[in-house]
């Protein structure tokens, strides 16, 4: 973040000719486990990765926002009290989370604001909740909101939900926030207010097989899996995929009927699989974090059909990889990124190889990046100091994920049965 933050400085003062008063920051991440799990109130396991997105503002009451960000060199101008401005742009996720702080009663000013980011865009890496992450943290701030990690995520989430038209559940915004360098978050979507810190293993790193393929999660796709999933887990009886046990899926498979037979079980076996993963990274129980993994990209592939072919030939080079202990695909899938989780020391050959037989399999380029876990987004005025003084914005609180076997909650008593 900091390397982005002088030169995004500077782009702010090039186009507006003063210094910025404030600069925010927000990590994309990684999901380790816990795909499509989080609308249905399941577990998560992600983690802020040192890829940003970097906002340089000033306020400009009385005249109109100008945004611009480096990949276009037209800014986006706009009345931010108007509730359609930015339409169609880049801008709408900004205009989304000012239109949430105005919904709470807050005054919101115009701005100028530089946006510059390093995450890759429609990669899987959650670029979306880290620019409305990084919003929402400059108006909490500028406002004297002080509301809370939970509170600002779910402005977040709404911001995209409602202007940029992408259902998205709570996870990203949740790790983009409240990310912790080293570790991974156990998040339970039942009770988000909290996360339980998962220590990553040292000599490991985590590593972006970014396959290249984009799709837009508001093309309708991701919403279908939202509602299919809705759709199983009231066939099933309950109010979430959350309640129901592996035992309840495999009862039920003939009335339930193919589909939503495999969306429920991927959501299900894959709540379990996170509790798990979660378990094994902490005692480096390198071959069940390997198995998991696995077993978590085939059932996003078979069962919950989020995959492409070119993230499960990725897939395939990944675990045969030189020094991967586990690879699947992250996010919302549709294409994007597979997470491995490699030896680091094997990370150029690793790179060196995924690239090569990609490209000789698919005819595509993929880009291989190590990245590190990293804390949460940002907030500073103090431009002046070098390098600049930087705290997390927010601050979640935090157990340690317990190194005995995760209780689950009674309903997954369960949860010998089925897959693993
Ligand atoms: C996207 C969504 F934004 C998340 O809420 C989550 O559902 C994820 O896809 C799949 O796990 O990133």
């Amino acid at each position: 973040m900091l390397q982005l933050l002088g030169p995004t400085r500077i782009r702010f003062m090039d186009h507006f000719e003063e210094p910025p008063h404030a600069i925010v920051y927000a990590p994309g991440r990684v999901n380790l486990m816990g795909e499509h799990t989080d609308y249905q109130e399941g577990f998560v396991l992600p983690v802020a990765i040192n890829r940003y997105v970097v906002i340089a503002l000033h306020q400009a009451p009385g005249a109109q926002s100008r945004w611009f960000t480096s990949s276009s060199l037209r800014p986006v101008t706009f009345d931010i009290s108007n509730p359609d401005a930015g339409k169609d742009t880049w801008a709408r996720y900004g205009v989304g989370v000012a239109h949430q702080f105005i919904k709470a009663g807050h005054a919101i000013d115009d701005t100028r604001a530089f946006v510059e980011s390093n995450i890759p865009v429609g990669a899987g890496l959650s670029s979306s909740a880290a620019l409305t992450c990084a919003f929402a943290v400059y108006y909490n701030e500028i406002t004297q909101a002080k509301y809370d990690a939970l509170t600002l995520a779910k402005m977040a989430q709404a911001g995209e939900n409602e202007f940029a038209g992408v259902p998205c559940g709570l996870m990203d915004p949740l790790a983009v926030l409240g990310g912790e360098a080293g570790c991974a978050m156990f998040i339970d979507l039942r009770d988000p207010g909290h996360y339980h810190s998962v220590k990553l293993p040292e000599g490991f790193s985590i590593v972006v097989c970014d396959t290249g393929i984009r799709h837009d999660l508001g093309s309708g796709d991701y919403a279908k899996r939202t509602a299919e999933s809705a759709a199983a887990a009231k066939a099933l009886g309950k109010p979430m995929l959350r309640d129901v046990t592996l035992g309840d899926v495999e009862a039920a498979k003939s009335q339930l009927g193919d589909v939503p037979y495999r969306r429920a079980r991927h959501v299900v076996s894959e709540n379990k699989r996170t509790a798990l993963m979660a378990n094994a990274l902490l005692k480096q129980d390198l071959a069940s974090i390997g198995g998991l993994m696995k077993e978590s990209h085939l059932s996003q592939s078979h069962d919950y059909e989020v995959s492409c072919q070119e993230a499960d030939t990725m897939a395939e080079i990944c675990w045969a990889a030189e020094g991967c202990i586990g690879a699947r695909l992250t996010g919302g899938g549709f294409g994007g990124s597979l997470v491995a989780i490699i030896r680091s020391e094997a990370f150029p050959q690793f790179s060196a190889e995924v690239s090569e037989r990609y490209l000789g399999q698919t005819g595509k380029q993929a880009k291989v990046l190590q990245c590190a876990a990293v804390n949460g987004a940002g907030f500073t005025r103090d431009l002046g100091t070098e390098p600049p003084h930087i705290e997390p914005h927010v601050r979640f609180r935090k157990t340690l994920f317990p190194l005995a076997e995760y209780t689950y909650p009674t309903a997954w008593s369960g949860l010998s049965d089925g897959l693993l």
